[in-house]
C-alpha cells in the first residue's frame, strides 16, 4: 500500500476536470521587460537567467557556498550478473567549516562498453534496497520508519535488501549498454522537517540554525548532491560524463528536474511522476497544491515559497518554465493514470508548453499537442508517457527510458 495515497485523502483537493478554473501561465518567451524572445542568444543571455533567478529565489533556494574539500574513496568493487557488469561503491565525504558529511554511491557499469553512459538517480530507502546483491553496504543514515522494510529506530536492516528492486530494472539497463549510479537521498538530507542534520548545517554561519528564507530547502539540497556526484563522475574513467541522464521518481523527480535546470553537465533528464512542483503546472487547480506541499513537507522548498500557499497565481513562474531551462537537452516527463495526485494532465501540459524553448534551437520539442492515450509513449527530445497504473516506477517505464536514451544518442 502506498502511504501517500492515504495521506492525499486527508486533503480536499480537486480531482474534477470540470472544476479546473481558468489560469494564466507566465510566458516562457516574454522577458520581464516585455521583449519577445525569438533567438537562442537572447534566450541564453537574458530570459533563461531571469527564469532561473525566479525559481532560485522564490521556490528552491540559493546554495549558500562551496565546499572546502571532498574526499573520494573507492570502498568496494566486484562483478555482477555473471560478469556482465562491474559494481563499484564509492564514498564521497564533503568537508566544510570543519564539519563533514558522507554519501555512498552504488555504481553498476556494463562490461561491454569502455566508457558507459549512465542513469543517475537517488533511491528512497538506501542503496542496498535497489538490488538484491549481498555486497551492497547497508546505509547507516537515518531512514524513515517502515515496519515492512524492517527499519528499527530509523536504521535500515538486512530485511530491506533488494526490497525496492522492482523500481530499478538494472538488468535491462545493463543489457541495453547503460550504467546506473544511485545514492540514498537521506545521506544528503534526511527527509524530515529538521535542518540540524544533513548537508545544510555544514554551511551555517555562526549561530545559524536553519537556512535563510532564500536559501536551499531539501529539494535543492538533493539537486546539489546530484551535482556533486557529477563532479565525481567527471573524474571516473569508466563513465562517459557527457552522457549522464539524471533520473528521479516523485519528490526525487522534482530534485532531478531542478538538478538538470541548474547544472548543464546533465545531458538529459527523466522525471517520473514528479507532480506538484515537479513537472505538473501549479496554477492548474488539480491534485496536490502548494498549500498541501508546504504543510506536509515544509522543509522541501525555501522559506520564501511559503507565501505562495493558496496563491499559486502570484508565483512569477510555473513548472513549464522549469522544463524550458533544460532545453535543448533531452527531457522525459512521465505520468501514471491512477496518480491523479500528481496531475498527469498538468505534467503533460508542462512538457508541451516547454517545447517553445526547444524550438528556439530548431528542435521539435514534444511532437504532439494533445495528450496521448495511456501506454502510448511519445519519444523525442521532449518525451512523455502516461502509464496505466499507480504512482511508481516500473519495468515499462524503464523500457521507455532506454528507448529515449537510444533515440537521443546516449
Ligand atoms: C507525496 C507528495 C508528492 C510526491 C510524493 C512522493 O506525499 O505529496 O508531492 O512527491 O509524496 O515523493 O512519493
Amino acid at each position: 500500500i502506498n502511504t501517500f495515497l492515504i495521506f492525499s485523502q486527508e486533503w480536499n483537493v480537486n480531482y474534477d476536470e470540470s472544476k479546473v478554473e481558468t489560469y494564466s501561465l507566465p510566458s516562457i518567451l516574454t522577458s520581464h521587460s516585455g521583449m519577445i524572445i525569438n533567438n537562442v542568444n537572447d534566450w541564453e543571455e537574458f530570459r533563461r537567467p531571469e527564469i532561473l533567478y525566479s525559481f532560485t529565489n522564490h521556490v528552491y533556494g540559493n546554495i549558500p557556498g562551496k565546499l572546502d574539500s571532498v574526499i573520494v574513496k573507492i570502498t568496494e568493487h566486484g562483478n555482477y550478473l555473471n560478469s556482465l557488469a562491474k559494481r563499484k561503491q564509492v564514498t564521497l565525504t564533503f568537508i566544510k567549516n570543519g564539519k563533514e558529511l558522507s554519501t555512498d554511491l552504488l555504481i553498476y557499469l556494463p562490461n561491454s562498453i569502455k566508457k558507459a553512459p549512465v542513469f543517475l538517480g537517488y533511491n528512497f530507502q538506501g542503496n542496498h534496497t535497489v538490488i538484491d546483491d549481498k555486497n551492497i553496504f547497508i546505509t547507516k543514515s537515518w531512514v524513515p520508519a517502515n515496519e515492512a522494510l524492517g527499519v528499527t529506530s530509523n536504521q535500515a536492516t538486512e530485511k530491506s535488501r533488494g526490497e525496492m528492486s522492482r523500481r530499478w530494472s538494472v538488468e535491462k539497463i545493463i543489457n541495453a549498454g547503460y550504467g546506473l549510479v544511485t545514492l540514498y537521498r537521506g545521506d544528503i538530507d534526511p527527509d524530515k522537517d529538521d535542518f540540524s542534520d544533513g548537508i545544510h548545517q555544514l554551511f551555517y554561519l555562526k549561530d545559524q540554525k536553519k537556512p535563510e528564507a532564500d536559501e536551499w530547502g531539501t529539494i535543492a539540497a538533493w539537486s546539489w548532491g546530484l551535482s556533486r556526484v557529477m563532479d565525481y563522475i567527471e573524474a571516473d574513467e569508466d563513465i562517459d560524463h557527457e552522457k549522464v541522464i539524471v533520473f528521479g521518481h516523485s519528490r526525487l523527480g522534482k530534485a532531478a528536474l531542478w538538478a538538470a535546470a541548474t547544472d548543464k553537465r546533465f545531458a538529459g533528464c527523466i522525471s517520473n511522476n514528479s507532480g506538484e512542483m515537479g513537472a505538473a503546472l501549479s496554477k492548474r487547480n488539480f491534485g496536490e497544491t502548494i498549500e498541501v506541499i508546504n504543510t506536509a513537507f515544509p522543509h522541501w522548498f525555501c522559506g520564501n515559497f511559503k507565501k505562495y500557499s493558496k496563491k499559486e497565481y502570484m508565483l512569477p513562474v510555473d513548472q513549464h518554465m522549469l522544463i524550458s531551462l533544460i532545453a535543448p537537452r533531452p527531457v522525459y516527463i512521465a505520468s501514471a493514470t491512477d496518480d491523479l495526485w500528481a496531475d498527469p494532465k498538468g505534467e503533460f501540459l508542462s512538457a508541451k508548453e516547454a517545447s517553445v524553448a526547444y524550438n528556439l534551437y530548431g528542435i521539435s520539442g514534444l511532437i504532439t499537442t494533445t495528450m496521448p492515450q495511456p501506454d502510448s509513449p511519445i519519444i523525442g527530445v521532449v518525451s512523455y508517457h502516461l502509464r496505466t497504473g499507480v504512482h511508481d516506477v516500473t519495468d515499462y517505464d524503464w523500457e521507455q527510458y532506454i528507448k529515449f536514451a537510444k533515440f537521443n544518442n546516449f
